[in-house]
């Protein structure tokens, strides 16, 4: 086991996050803490989401001879398809697949929705279970076998350009997403490959983990009319035609979770992003025998005032335990702002607060008419400095070569992620997957100038990313 995934899986464990003793492999128990940084999360994300689409709940089920239907789709999902074969003794004469997505599921449905140009855009989301059979390691959050936090959009146009740009609005929905979790990413275009299967072409956000591997956390599939044409999704256009609509779909899941922990944690644990703490303020009262009373009133108050006027989720730490052990675990478990508070504090009109972010703790005034307005103001200031310094990290670790030799070393030594010019050819990319064990990530942008892929030295008009991949 990496340092990365040790720490990673003690950190799951000690900040309750999951449990990882489930006995089926790859699904795993979500713990009160960690259900709450999911569920506020989600939050950031079904607000960006509710803006333009409406939320809907599918079946889990899927009879097996709609998901048979788009070949080159089921080809792709065949070997990770969980099987309802019975209900109670009886054999189905229909087996019934376990959601690996839902494209299947819905889009006969939308066939039945989808009348005229006037219906569309169409513009939905779901977040449920999917479940896939993975056939490589399993890691909790990262690649489960029952994916719990599956958010896909499904959307439905009446023209190629219409698909086209809510594939760009897709992207800045992720973007505004990430940005708000402080994560940083690059957008690559997946080759041919690795795209998802079914789809024109697929976007793909990734970001790097500790350890130098990167993680897949977003994609968003370009369908063009093909599923349209399988499940018979048309529209009567205005001259009165029938033509068949192009659709888009876009995902993330748990991995955003992971990437958040990974991310953002270091040696004393978890640190969250102020918006998706499960606490965002947590009140230690610092108790002698003497005025103890009086102490844990004046921390009540503050709890009180936190909550209320400062729309805050604090927790008051008034266990009969050392301090000292107090502070050990809620900087494990990533709380952003700790505000410590004892009968000197009071006197003076101080409190002591420690940002998780940098440990850095300092004594400042305590004036009631301000405080809630200056903790707001910590936990901004928290939220930016987080994701300045996870940028700043991130974009260190995008480093440019020229040859294969080159990449091989910055890969071996630092990890990371390598960009480099390539021809954009199949074989080329798969010998060079090969040769560096490696994943092309994909390509980023058109280079300008002519240059010279290099791999085979073939001319190059594509800036391409390569990493480790989870
Ligand atoms: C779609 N259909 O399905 P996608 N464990 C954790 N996360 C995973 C796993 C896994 N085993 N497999 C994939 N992901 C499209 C879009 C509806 C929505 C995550 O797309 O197959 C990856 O981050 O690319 C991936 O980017 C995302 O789910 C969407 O899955």
């Amino acid at each position: 086991m990496s340092k990365f995934s040790e720490w990673f899986h003690k950190i799951l464990e000690e900040a309750e996050i999951i449990d990882t003793r489930y006995p089926v492999k790859g699904m795993h128990v979500w713990l009160p803490q960690g259900f709450k940084i999911r569920r506020y999360t989600l939050n950031i994300l079904r607000k960006i989401l509710d803006e333009d689409h409406d939320e809907v709940l599918f079946p889990l089920l899927i009879p097996e001879d709609e998901l048979a239907k788009e070949a080159i789709h089921v080809k792709g999902f065949e070997d990770e398809v969980y099987w309802v074969t019975h209900g109670g003794l009886t054999e189905l004469n229909k087996k019934l697949a376990l959601r690996p997505t839902s494209e299947t599921a819905m889009y006969p449905m939308f066939s039945l929705w989808v009348r005229t140009h006037s219906d569309l855009p169409l513009k939905f989301y779901q977040i449920v279970n999917t479940f896939r059979y993975e056939t490589k390691h399993t890691r909790p959050l990262i690649r489960v076998r029952e994916i719990t936090t599956f958010t896909e959009a499904h959307t439905i146009h009446n023209s190629k350009e219409d698909g086209e740009k809510q594939v760009e609005r897709a992207i800045e929905i992720y973007k505004q997403f990430f940005n708000a979790l402080a994560i940083p990413y690059v957008i690559t275009t997946r080759p041919e490959w690795d795209k998802f299967p079914g789809a024109d072409y697929t976007v793909a956000f990734d970001t790097l983990m500790p350890d130098g591997k990167t993680l897949q956390i977003g994609t968003v599939h370009n369908l063009g009319q093909t599923f349209a044409r399988t499940f018979d999704i048309t529209y009567e256009t205005e001259s009165g035609e029938h033509e068949y609509a192009y659709q888009t779909c876009y995902g993330i899941s748990d991995r955003v979770i992971a990437s958040i922990i990974g991310v953002h944690g270091d040696q004393s644990g978890l640190c969250l992003p102020p918006d998706v703490a499960s606490y965002q303020v947590v009140i230690v009262p610092i108790i002698f025998k003497k005025g103890k009373e009086e102490v844990l009133e004046f921390c009540r108050k503050m709890e009180d005032t936190l909550r209320d006027k400062g729309n805050l989720r604090v927790y008051l730490d008034d266990r009969d335990i050392r301090a000292g052990k107090k502070f050990y675990e809620w900087e494990m478990r990533g709380v952003p702002l700790r505000i410590e508070i004892g009968a000197r504090d009071i006197q003076n009109g101080e409190m002591v607060v420690l940002s998780r972010n940098n440990l850095q703790k300092e004594t400042m005034k305590y004036d009631p008419q301000t405080f809630t307005g200056k903790i707001d103001e910590i936990l901004k200031n928290i939220s930016q400095n987080m994701a300045h310094k996870s940028w700043e990290s991130f974009n260190k670790n995008i480093r440019p070569v020229s040859n294969t030799d080159e990449a091989l070393e910055e890969i071996s030594k630092h990890g990371g992620i390598i960009s480099f010019n390539w021809c954009g050819n199949k074989s080329c990319g798969k010998d060079l997957e090969e040769k560096l064990r490696v994943d092309i990530l994909g390509v980023q942008e058109i280079s300008k100038e002519e240059k010279t892929c290099i791999n085979c030295g073939n001319p190059a008009k594509k800036i391409t990313l390569l990493s480790r991949t989870y």
